[in-house]
């Protein structure tokens, strides 16, 4: 009898400490949102993620479907839940999508509201209602990732109202210097998605690598995609792979910047071919393992190079959905600066003909900008001026803050730091729309952030050099700059550190931050 009382109230001791814990977990959730919402406020009580749970999609849209889909996915280990479409009225408890006409949302804001019966998520397009469920995720406790044993979850019942403060936010991934996989660029994507960000730019040729099947030239990938830095075997993507890849980032609302960069860096390319060298009967230059920039150039002043463009441009637009086409431009060192411009100009229109808008390299400032094409800012602060001086935007990707092969410090193992060692503190504490004087918000279409991979190997490398720089400019691409405190943020980082782990992350545990 004793025996059985003494277990009871330790039974209850367990149950109620078990509770309290899962509360303190979801009270700490709701404090350490990345990005900062626009407007959070908390209410009483808790959703409680466990049983049957009912979704429903108002309006049924397929998009939004599976963006519900990938809800139920969420909470699989520990609540079954059951989608419906039709009408909302009369439904009071689970989880209610909702299409409303608020313009301040925009394309990409939502609404969430949690009380302790129902989850109300409201916006306007599809891409909301995607942004309010990775929300949901963060609002979720960390053994979401790797533990199935808990029996129930909590969501903090509160009020959010959210939308970004750009358009473009994203990273660039360079798969020439390395070449990185599929699975790899997949995971890569799911990262960029995590943090609500929108574009996966994807440095597709370079010195040492080229690395998109063109079927009209096919020994680009033949030849040029042969090797990498360092010397192994490197590889490309077929265009099926890459239309894979495509999918696969537009299922998470997330556009593919392909870029082809000329008409500098493109070793990888003369190699394949003697017509596009301005001296096909000497010896093709070998293929290129080093890691020196600005050696290359495709002969400007040859005509078969801009029908070799037409081509590549042709298929590339073919494959790619996104309204853009990179075409890269930087330190073209060894191309005359006349022959630059005159090639910018020409090679623009290849572009737009085939339905694209243009995005370069700042050096594209020098040229005559076509209506629509973006400069995106890396190093001269002067060209994003010229840039704007001719009506364009500007990308902003400015090394010394946001290139994430740069070391965290002079310990760091992996990266370069020719543009600054960037901490955790110097990828957060400053704005876009200060930074470069003649550079304002008006004119900056978005913030991305270059991974170089000359000493990248690895997806765990990769990892490494993102995290948690990412969140830093997932942040700023995204909170409104009022929002942002550093002193404030890297509590919420440590926080958030918790997640990272259950992902078993590789991440560089910065003394600047007290991880949890
Ligand atoms: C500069 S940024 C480059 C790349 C290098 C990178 C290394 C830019 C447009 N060009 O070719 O990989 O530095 O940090």
């Amino acid at each position: 009898m004793l025996k059985q009382i003494v277990c009871t109230i330790a039974v209850a001791v367990t149950l109620f400490s078990c509770s309290q814990k899962s509360q303190q977990m979801a009270d700490d959730a709701f404090l350490h949102l990345i990005p900062k919402p626009v407007q959070a406020e908390r209410l009483q009580g808790y959703f409680n993620v466990s049983g049957r749970i009912a979704i429903n999609v108002a309006d049924g849209n397929a998009q939004t479907l599976q963006v519900a889909d990938m809800l139920i996915q969420t909470v699989k280990p520990v609540a079954q839940a059951t989608l419906t479409t039709g009408t909302a009225a009369g439904f009071t408890s689970g989880i209610l999508f909702v299409t409303v006409t608020d313009s301040t949302l925009g394309n990409e804001g939502y609404i969430l509201h949690v009380t302790d019966s129902l989850i109300t998520i409201k916006a306007q397009r599809p891409a909301g209602f995607f942004y309010a469920v990775q929300t949901i995720r963060q609002l979720l406790p960390p053994e979401q990732y790797n533990n199935t044993s808990h029996k129930s979850w909590l969501i903090a019942a509160c009020s959010i109202k959210d939308y970004p403060l750009y358009a473009l936010r994203g990273s660039m991934l360079d798969v020439s210097r390395h070449f990185f996989g599929v699975e790899d660029v997949k995971k890569y994507i799911d990262h960029l998605a995590a943090y609500k960000m929108n574009v996966f730019h994807m440095h597709l040729s370079d010195d040492q690598g080229w690395r998109i099947e063109i079927k009209k030239w096919p020994k680009l990938t033949e030849v040029g995609g042969s090797t990498q830095v360092g010397g192994g075997n490197g590889g490309f993507y077929t265009q099926e792979a890459y239309k894979d890849i495509v999918q696969y980032a537009a299922a998470r609302f997330i556009t593919v910047i392909p870029e082809i960069d000329m008409p500098g860096h493109t070793n990888a390319a003369l190699a394949s071919y003697p017509e596009l060298n301005c001296n096909p009967k000497d010896s093709l230059p070998k293929l290129y393992t080093g890691t020196e920039v600005g050696f290359s150039s495709l002969c400007t002043t040859n005509e078969k190079v801009y029908g070799f463009i037409d081509d590549v441009i042709a298929e590339l637009a073919a494959i790619t959905p996104g309204p853009y086409i990179h075409i890269g431009g930087d330190e073209s060192l060894v191309t005359p600066k006349e022959e630059y411009i005159k090639f910018m100009n020409r090679v623009q229109p290849i572009v737009t003909k085939y339905g694209k808008q243009v995005i370069g390299w700042d050096e594209i400032a020098n040229a005559v900008l076509q209506p629509g094409t973006i400069a995106q800012h890396w190093a001269d602060t002067l060209n994003p001026v010229k840039a704007i001086a001719q009506g364009a935007k500007v990308i902003m990707s400015p090394a010394k803050r946001v290139y994430l092969d740069m070391q965290y410090d002079s310990t760091t193992k992996l990266g370069l730091h020719w543009a600054s060692y960037i901490e955790v503190e110097h990828s957060y504490s400053w704005n876009p729309a200060t930074l470069v004087k003649g550079v304002e918000q008006k004119n900056i279409a978005g913030l991305v952030a270059p991974l170089w991979t000359e000493t990248i190997v690895t997806r765990s490398d990769i990892e490494y050099m993102l995290f948690p720089r990412l969140l830093s400019y997932a942040e700023i691409g995204w909170s409104p700059v009022a929002n942002r405190n550093w002193e404030e943020y890297k509590v919420r980082l440590a926080h958030h550190g918790l997640y990272l782990k259950a992902q078993g992350i590789n991440f560089y545990q910065s003394k600047q931050v007290q991880w949890k």
